[in-house]
């Protein structure tokens, strides 16, 4: 068991889903950027394409999510605001995926972003909120294309921390979603807090935050990260309105996320963009 105990994977209520003009990135794979971006974190790798990579900034609350970075398996210029024009938005760079992702995702993995930070405990917990979405939904729930996201607590090799409202990893096949309005994106989580405590104040830890397509490289991922903060006591995440929601007990999670290798998989052809 690691010492540390994983508080709560929650969700966040949904809101201003119908706000335009609102997420604006600016592509950059900059460290300091992006660690600035992330609330002064020192970002130590930032592996991947230099178009995976950016930060955003969201005027009208879209999602109800705030400001940070965004990590794409495809390229992040593709999902600003903007109408969902596609429903096969791709990039397919065919680079090499990452271990972890493969292992939550239960398959082989490419076009791996990854964003790996020290950070110094400034409060025994830390926070973050963020809102994953895939070109693969629907069309692909269920099949061998489960592209994932994790924020690996440790970094490479470390333990995932992240989840959706019922506790599910977020991969295409596990984690809940529904369409969206706003980007491209065909599919997409509400917003969800990450709250992972046990930390000592003024220690550093490390984290890192890893995006990936499975199954081929193809039909885009992309996630947006916001609020990385220290807390402590009960956070309930930006929205007031989830204060009520019950927090899981850590060896659920635990148990819960393990429970993902015994999923099936099948495979399907499908038509590659061209
Ligand atoms: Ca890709
Ligand atoms: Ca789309
Ligand atoms: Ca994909």
């Amino acid at each position: 068991m690691k010492r540390f105990l994983m508080l709560s994977a929650m969700a966040l209520a949904l809101t201003a889903a119908s706000e335009a003009g609102a997420i604006s990135i600016t592509q950059t794979n900059s460290a300091s950027v992006l660690g600035a971006a992330l609330g002064g974190v020192t970002v130590t790798a930032v592996s991947g394409d230099a178009n995976q990579f950016g930060t955003f900034t969201n005027s009208s609350g879209l999602w109800g999510i705030g400001n940070g970075v965004v990590l794409s398996t495809g390229d992040v210029n593709h999902y600003n605001d903007g109408p969902n024009t596609l429903v096969n938005n791709s990039t397919a760079y065919g680079t090499s995926g990452q271990a972890d992702l493969a292992s939550l995702a239960g398959n082989t993995t490419y076009d791996a972003a990854l964003l790996l930070f020290d950070f110094v405990a400034g409060d025994t917990q830390f926070s973050f909120d963020f809102v994953f979405g895939s070109e693969e939904y629907p069309e692909y729930v269920g099949s061998q294309f489960n592209d994932v996201f994790g924020a690996f607590f440790g970094g490479v090799g470390g333990t995932n921390v992240t989840y959706d409202q019922f506790v599910n990893p977020i991969t295409i096949n596990s984690a809940w979603m529904s369409s969206p309005t706003g980007t491209e994106l065909d599919g997409a989580t509400v917003l969800l807090s990450t709250v992972v405590g046990g930390l000592t104040v003024g220690n550093t830890y490390s984290l890192m935050f890893g995006i990936a397509d499975a199954g081929d490289a193809y039909w885009d991922s992309t996630v947006y990260i916001s609020n990385f903060r220290f807390t402590s006591g009960q956070d309930v995440g930006t929205n007031p309105t989830n204060q009520n929601n019950p927090v899981p007990e850590p060896s659920t999670i635990i148990l819960l996320g393990t429970g993902l290798a015994g999923l099936g998989y099948y495979a399907r052809k499908r038509q590659k963009k061209s």
